[in-house]
């Protein structure tokens, strides 16, 4: 049984995170992945925070072991969010897309702990002068959302620069992975693609069946030009990103043109103009299964491996 102080910190049995992903992880996928001994994860995404109450309330119902929610930054709803996440006494709270230290202060005297994703070093050691519990490292192996580092440069430079745990993200979607970035140094990893292929994750059938089907270079980053690079399965709406940026279109016209395509894809499964945000490793997921067994799987596989790497170095 791999067990780090991250499982200790947020109460889990299995150091993994489950990425909170804009219209895919709801209440089900989070209470399913907290229930099977990891940490699940709403993601609030663009979504009001009485939607994000609900998927709280939800969950609540579907588990009393700990869960968090992902407060995307970019988001108007951001600051109502938190609201909703202090009144609901939400255990962890992750960010992304952005700085949350204003929000740090309050979250910590709600006791929650706070737990942001990082893409530099820089932001990582100021992160931890507001007081955060722990950080991902998310390299942009990642699906959506992403920085400029790798995780395998990324990760352990970030080990080196703070104290608190550090959690890999990143091109991570099996048991190897997990083996990996704890040689690195970290204390655990999220995982956002290879969740989006539980069985209990609701979205769209089509995103899951494209997942299975990829391959390792069908992946592709787009939004480089806008600041707010993104990746995403390859398809007819990327080619049109690609079309459009080459052409040197302007900021408006590119964010015209991803509006509304999140949702497309995640939900209404129209995986050819839809965004279907997923991370390299989609060329490694090759089935549906639960996410309790995704967990079991992972952690014994890393085991295995680190027993081996014990016995390459001598170690019985
Ligand atoms: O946030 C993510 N992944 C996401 S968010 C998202 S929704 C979206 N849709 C369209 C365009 C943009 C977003 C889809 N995927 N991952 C965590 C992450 N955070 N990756 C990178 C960062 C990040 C970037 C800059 C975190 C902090 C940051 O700080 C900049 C600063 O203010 O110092």
């Amino acid at each position: 049984m791999i067990k780090t102080d991250l499982c200790v910190l947020l109460g889990i049995d299995y150091p993994i995170i489950q990425g909170g992903m804009a219209w895919v992880s709801e209440a089900h996928l989070a209470a399913a992945v907290s229930e099977g001994g990891g940490l699940g994860i709403i993601g609030a995404g663009h979504a009001p925070a009485d939607w994000v109450r609900g998927q709280i309330k939800k969950a609540k119902e579907l588990t009393k072991k700990p869960f968090g929610v992902n407060v995307m930054l970019l988001s108007p709803f951001a600051n109502d969010v938190i609201k909703v996440v202090l009144e609901e006494e939400v255990a962890v709270v992750t960010t992304g897309a952005g700085n949350p230290g204003k929000y740090v202060p309050m979250l910590q005297a709600a006791g929650t702990r706070v737990i942001p994703v990082v893409p530099s070093v820089a932001l990582a050691k100021r992160l931890e002068q507001t007081g955060v519990d722990a950080v991902i490292a998310e390299g942009m192996e990642s699906g959506g959302h992403i920085g400029e580092l790798t995780t395998m440069a990324l990760v352990p430079q970030v080990v080196d620069a703070v104290q608190v745990p550090v959690i890999a993200a990143g091109g991570i979607g099996d048991g190897r992975g997990l083996a990996a970035v704890l040689a690195l140094g970290a204390q655990g990893v999220q995982m956002g693609t290879r969740f989006v292929c539980a069985s209990e994750c609701t979205v769209h059938p089509q995103v899951k069946a494209r997942i299975v089907k990829a391959r390792d270079r069908d992946t592709v980053v787009t939004g480089r030009s806008t600041g707010h690079p993104v990746r995403c399965i390859r398809n007819k709406l990327t080619r049109q990103f690609e079309e459009l940026e080459s052409r040197g279109v302007d900021l408006a016209e590119l964010e015209k043109l991803g509006a509304g395509r999140l949702k497309l894809a995640m939900v209404d499964g129209d995986i050819d103009y839809g965004s279907v945000m997923a991370g390299q490793i989609a060329g490694m997921v090759s089935r549906i299964m639960p996410a309790a067994d995704i967990l079991k799987e992972i952690t014994s596989e890393a085991e295995e491996i680190i027993r081996r790497c014990g016995r390459l170095a001598g170690i019985v």
